[in-house]
């Protein structure tokens, strides 16, 4: 149970501790006086700016692009097309998914909003003019907005640039094992299946993304400060496509203003500002405006599910079967371990001891933006949880099941930890009943099925429109990527460095190759040195977001901070303790092994008043005290960690909504959220995730979706049309946890920085419907929505 201050609501505040504990964020200090450095911060000698023009069509071919005015105009520097592209080799891009990306178009336009010219002016606003004098004739072309129709006989080819191609299919993809899958249901007494649409929604990060390429002509040296949650992976793409040598390039990563996954890829607008700054001598800065962030740089979800659940009479789960069609629009570029096409996905099995489970999933080019996978998803969980969750209820709809019931009795029970599910995951740890159990007591699940009834006889009675409608979900989360033998991104492999340097008085630097963008980094990975070392968290710095000064490493996304660089981090500091122990019996005159650790000191074993602390040791290890002849002086270490499993995390939500039958209207009245990601290094800042991935679930379920008309063009591109949630739509979160450590990592921490964004949607969704008793709506249950479901005709909301 977490120690809620119950006025407030907020967690009480440890002092800073030495180690883990809710201490305040040493960020804070510069972000809530408005000293954050970002992106709009950063002002380079002679910088130039840069605007995109980009297409009004889905699809169409560019007849003609006629330059000649925009490069008139006075303050224009440079107009760069496809066709100056094509000339440098650059007008295509790899994409993360084995796919090409065009830069700027040269033959066709495939989505609205897609780049076409790349103009570079002396300010902004000449950039922004000077598109208007760009002159481009299309041709317009039919459009593939629906994935259901993508792979039509009819349908319009959208990637002709492809030699041979006659049709949008991407790929095939299987895991689990059909057969067996399909004797469970052969043998299984009840059988429930669903249609579901995971809509494509967009991470919609305060700070948009964008780009500074400074290519030094002297030098040689290109400096590129952008939006990237992946410094060292973007600094090898680059060095690959540009074929200059990661020496040459430095990727600089400056304060971001939120990334939820939208800040992994490498978009055309970067790309066009390296080459600006190639053309133009100077450097070139380009940034997205709210409508282009949205319309162009990454997509989430879209994902169309066909589920079917398998399971005895008396509800024990048999099997889970699922057949996926996924949107990847018209590049594949979604961002997933390599060897995964659909991520991961298939830990769809979920929380649930199945014999048997298998999915096939079908990729399909359509006319929309590239890049998918993005927002708080783990490489696609999101989808995968609310599947399960979803086909959970929908089975206990059928057979007038209670939905926490039919969890309790199936969900995995410790003693069956570590598990190997049907479809090969090893789950490392968890007390799955016990977490339930947490969330149910919190929420008072019985007492609120009595108060349900009686709100709903009114209804019943016709005195009342409203009902009130609980929703659950349990999730498994599956994050921490590696391990890098079967999980590489491009080819490189999911490991990451850390370094970690003890200046001689004692304090600490500490570099990473991961990058925060709001998760708090610069202090939580201070604590986990503190609590090896027992050096203060304010006395260790954290360095990131520089391929100069940092180890490689992959990044952050996919939660995979804290399992992978936050264990590496653990590693390189008890590396340095065991040098510290040399250092300490040289000073003390004594072998190591005579020494004892205590945060902070090594001790005498038997006469504890001789002690050296860190402080101590760190002066002694730069000094001239003499060492054994195999230990070098100073106090520092390196240290690559590849993780030998993901963690998995887990969660119980229960949502309490009251929905308003006449006018659709929900209002989410209580959420309660039990998580478990293993030891919590600071508890604060782990609550701080969740309460936003909760919001996020509200949002998915009840308002964000990114949808089309017919033609294709965009009906969601500013913050008026695609809705994100407010205080106003969140209630006081009530949250608790259970801790069972990771037994592989070393300091028993799992990853938990999707695991609310993961978890909370189907808890939402599940319950709305639970109000109206509805078997299935899709997302987001908008009041047109329910109140369309509520009257039997459902509503498709991500088609106009
Ligand atoms: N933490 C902890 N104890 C644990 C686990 C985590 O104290 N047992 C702390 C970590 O030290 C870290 C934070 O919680 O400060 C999140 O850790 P982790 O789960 O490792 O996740 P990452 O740091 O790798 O963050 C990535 C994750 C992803 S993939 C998305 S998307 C997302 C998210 O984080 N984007 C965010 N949360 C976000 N929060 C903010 N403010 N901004 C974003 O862009
Ligand atoms: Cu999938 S969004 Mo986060 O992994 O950067």
């Amino acid at each position: 149970m977490t120690t809620t201050d119950p006025d407030t609501g907020f967690r009480a505040l440890d002092a800073t501790p030495m180690g883990y504990g809710s201490m305040r964020r040493k960020e804070d200090a510069r972000f809530v006086r408005g000293k954050g450095r970002y992106l709009d911060d950063i002002v380079l000698p002679g910088m130039l700016h840069a605007a995109i023009l980009r297409s009004p069509h889905a699809h169409a071919r560019i007849v003609s692009i006629d330059t000649s005015a925009a490069e008139a105009h006075p303050r224009v520097r440079a107009v760069i097309t496809g066709e100056t592209l094509a000339g440098l080799g650059l007008a295509w891009m790899p994409t993360l998914s084995h796919d090409v990306q065009s830069v700027l178009a040269t033959d066709k336009v495939r989505f609205q909003g897609q780049e076409v010219a790349f103009v570079v002016a002396e300010d902004r606003y000449s950039a922004r003019d000077a598109l208007a004098l760009v002159d481009v004739e299309y041709d317009p072309l039919p459009a593939v907005i629906d994935a259901q129709h993508a792979l039509d006989a009819d349908a319009p080819v959208i990637r002709d640039d492809q030699e041979g191609r006659t049709d949008n299919h991407i790929f095939d993809w299987e895991a689990g094992d059909a057969a067996a899958t399909d004797d469970v249901f052969a043998r299984a007494d009840v059988v429930s299946s669903c249609d579901m649409l995971y809509p494509r929604s967009h991470p919609a990060p305060m700070e948009t993304c964008g780009s500074i390429a400074s290519m030094d002509p002297v030098s040689g040296k290109l400096t590129v400060y952008t939006t990237t949650q992946a410094p060292h992976a973007h600094r090898t793409v680059y060095a690959l496509v540009a074929g200059l040598p990661e020496h040459k390039i430095q990727i600089i990563s400056p304060d971001i203003g939120g990334g939820f996954g939208n800040k992994v890829g490498i978009y055309p607008g970067y790309v066009c500002a390296v080459v600006g700054s190639i053309v133009t001598g100077a450097p070139v800065k380009w940034t997205e405006d709210r409508s282009e962030n949205l319309m162009s740089t990454s997509f989430a979800r879209d994902y169309h599910m066909r589920g079917e659940i398998a399971a005895t009479h008396d509800g024990k789960l048999l099997g889970v079967r699922v057949t996926v069609l996924a949107d990847h629009g018209a590049f594949n570029g979604t961002a997933q371990p390599s060897k995964m096409p659909a991520g991961l996905f298939h830990v769809f099995s979920g929380s649930y001891d199945l014999a048997a489970a298998h999915c096939a999933v079908t990729g399909v080019y359509t006319n929309k933006a590239p890049g998918g996978v993005a927002y708080a998803c783990s490489f696609r969980i999101t989808e995968a949880v609310y599947l399960i969750e979803r086909l959970v209820d929908v089975l206990a709809h059928d057979q007038g099941w209670d939905p926490a019931e039919l969890r309790r009795t199936n969900l995995l029970r410790s003693e069956q930890f570590p598990y190997t599910t049907a479809l090969g995951w090893e789950y490392d740890s968890g007390d799955y009943p016990r977490t339930l159990a947490t969330a149910l007591d919190m929420a008072g699940y019985d007492e609120l099925r009595a108060e349900q009834k009686q709100v709903r006889s009114a209804y019943e009675r016709g005195e009342s429109p409203m009902l009130m409608g609980i929703g659950l979900s349990f999730f498994t989360e599956a994050v921490g990527a590696g391990p890098r033998r079967t999980m590489d991104i491009l080819g490189l492999g999911m490991a990451d460095g850390a370094e970690l340097r003890i200046h001689p008085t004692g304090k600490a630097v500490l570099r990473l190759s991961c990058m925060t963008q709001g998760q708090g980094h610069q202090t939580t990975f201070a604590q986990i040195v503190a609590e090896e070392l027992g050096i203060s968290p304010d006395d260790i710095e954290v360095v990131q977001g520089d391929t100069d000064q940092t180890p490689f490493g992959l990044g952050t996304y996919g939660s995979r901070s804290t399992p992978v660089s936050g264990a590496a981090t653990a590693m390189v500091a008890r590396k340095v303790r065991d040098r510290a122990r040399i250092v300490a019996a040289a000073m003390l005159e004594v072998s190591p092994d005579d020494l004892e650790w205590e945060k902070g000191a090594f001790r005498v074993a038997g006469d504890p008043a001789a002690a050296a602390t860190m402080n101590e040791i760190a002066m002694a290890a730069h000094s001239d005290l003499e060492l054994p002849d195999d230990v070098e002086g100073h106090l520092d270490a390196t240290c690559v960690y590849n993780p030998p499993n993901l963690t998995y995390p887990c969660g119980a939500y229960v949502c309490v909504v009251d929905v308003d039958t006449a006018t659709g209207q929900v209002k989410v009245r209580r959420f309660v959220a039990v998580d478990d990601c293993g030891v919590r290094i600071n508890p604060m800042v782990v609550e701080g995730q969740v309460h936003g991935g909760l919001a996020d679930g509200i949002g998915m379920a009840l308002m964000e979706v990114m949808a089309f008309d017919t033609d294709g063009n965009h009906l969601g591109a500013s913050f008026m049309d695609y809705l994100l949630p407010t205080a106003m739509e969140c209630p006081s979160w009530e949250l608790g946890e259970t801790v069972t450590p990771s037994p592989h990592h070393p300091i028993g921490a799992k990853g938990v920085g999707e695991s609310a964004t993961v978890g909370s949607p189907p808890a939402v969704t599940n319950a709305v419907l639970d109000a109206i008793r509805v078997r299935h709506a899709d997302m987001p249950l908008t009041p047109a929505a329910v109140w369309r479901a509520v009257r039997g005709t459902p509503l498709r909301t991500d088609l106009a």
